[in-house]
């Protein structure tokens, strides 16, 4: 049995008012070869599928057409909810897309079973997968902690301990202790790394999970949330997949992959698998004249116009070079597209200038970024500083449900 792990597909994703489902189309085209060349059994997708709890309808014809490609396939789905998604807008073609192989789990169901979902190859079970999405707090309310003894952890963690321990232990009493059992999750995990393109991840868990609260049994857990691909602490069982297309220009060290799961006589082989690279995210900094000169010998190497973030330090005032890099905006041209500009001319003495040039930044700045500026500048201690953005985002989170 072959498995594929992706997550964080982020459709309708807007980057500096660009939008990046030309790459999320060209990733489907190459998953969907793959599919039919390689043949897999299961695709398991953990968690935000879309940006936005409330994906335009282009957005949502996008993924529809690739479920249905997938189904064409032959391919078994299962789908989990991430933060970003609406549990109802997920769950609402979930009977219809049944008939096409495709489970759909947007958030926690009431009755635990509906989480477990045996998959067989040749009508023999071959593994259990445990398709949990995003868990909310209001998810882990009434969960049965695992270990109250531990005074170190904490009440998330536990409660995330306890709400997987109950899914495996309901999948092993289900179907025996033969089969492999493969868990999804959508969560935030203690030494991942991040990037600047996750939202809000702290959210009620500023330290994230141990990959000691996750159950031995569990074969594997195919994580979603964090966009960089990584295992966690040196785990192979544990692993974020990452985003398929760079979301953000934080993300342009690392390549982007999906993972291979194979499993042969109830032994797993873990193999990430590369995604090709279709969009160049270029990041330029330095005087003007530097930054000019590396565009103007810059080729682009991939399938769709590269994206470009200049970051301008001049060393004194000048409306020329303002004047010019104004212009050098405006130019339509094929290899490339500037997206992004910061500029700073000279340093002190020219503080209200360089303010002024940066107050266009504002308008890409998160709600919570300004508290977070207007908490620094009020002076207050760091862990009340902390305890309001986490209190604030939690708000913000339960608007998003
Ligand atoms: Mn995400």
């Amino acid at each position: 049995m072959k498995i594929i792990h992706t997550a964080d597909w982020h459709i309708g994703k807007i980057l500096h008012k660009q939008e990046l489902n030309e790459e999320i189309r060209l990733f489907f085209d190459w998953l969907e070869a793959y599919i039919m060349t390689e043949n897999p059994d299961l695709l398991l997708i953990s968690g935000d599928i879309f940006d936005m709890a409330n994906p335009s309808n282009k957005d949502q014809e996008l993924y529809y057409s690739m479920l249905n490609r997938l189904s064409k396939t032959g391919i078994e789905t299962i789908i989990t909810g991430g933060n970003h998604d609406s549990v109802s807008l997920l769950n609402a073609p979930e009977s219809i897309l049944k008939n096409m192989k495709i489970h759909v789990l947007g958030g926690v169901n009431e009755d635990i079973k509906n989480h477990i979902i045996p998959v067989y190859k040749d009508n023999k079970l071959s593994c259990i997968i445990l398709a949990i999405p995003y868990l909310r707090e209001k998810d882990l309310k009434n969960v049965e902690t695992a270990d109250k003894s531990d005074p170190d952890a904490d009440k998330v963690s536990l409660a995330v301990q306890g709400y997987y321990d109950r899914c495996t232990a309901l999948a092993r009493k289900l179907y025996g202790s033969d089969v492999p059992v493969i868990a999804m999750g959508h969560l935030f995990m203690r030494g991942s790394l991040t990037s600047e393109s996750e939202r809000d991840i702290h959210v009620g868990n500023l330290q994230g999970i141990e990959s000691k609260y996750i159950h031995p049994d569990i074969a594997y857990l195919a994580l979603g949330h964090i966009h960089k691909p990584q295992r966690i602490g040196g785990n192979e069982r544990i692993r974020y997949s990452g985003s398929p297309v760079y979301l953000d220009f934080s993300e342009i060290r690392y390549p982007k992959q999906v993972v291979i799961i194979q499993i042969e006589q109830g032994k797993l082989t873990i193999q990430p698998m590369p995604i090709p690279k279709f969009r160049e995210l270029l990041r330029l900094s330095g005087t003007y004249s530097e930054v000019s000169a590396a565009l103007d010998t810059f080729t682009n190497q991939y399938p769709l116009k590269a994206f470009v973030e200049l970051d301008i330090t001049e060393p004194g005032f000048s409306l020329e070079v303002q004047q010019q890099l104004d212009d050098l905006m405006e130019v339509n041209h094929a290899q490339y597209k500037i997206i992004k500009r910061k500029m700073s001319m000279g340093n002190k003495d020219n503080l209200l200038v360089n303010n002024l040039i940066q107050y266009e930044r504002m308008e890409e700045m998160t709600p919570l970024r300004m508290l977070e500026i207007l908490l620094e500048d009020e002076g207050l201690d760091e862990v009340l500083v902390a305890e309001i953005v986490k209190q604030y985002s939690e708000i913000i989170e339960s608007m998003h449900d």
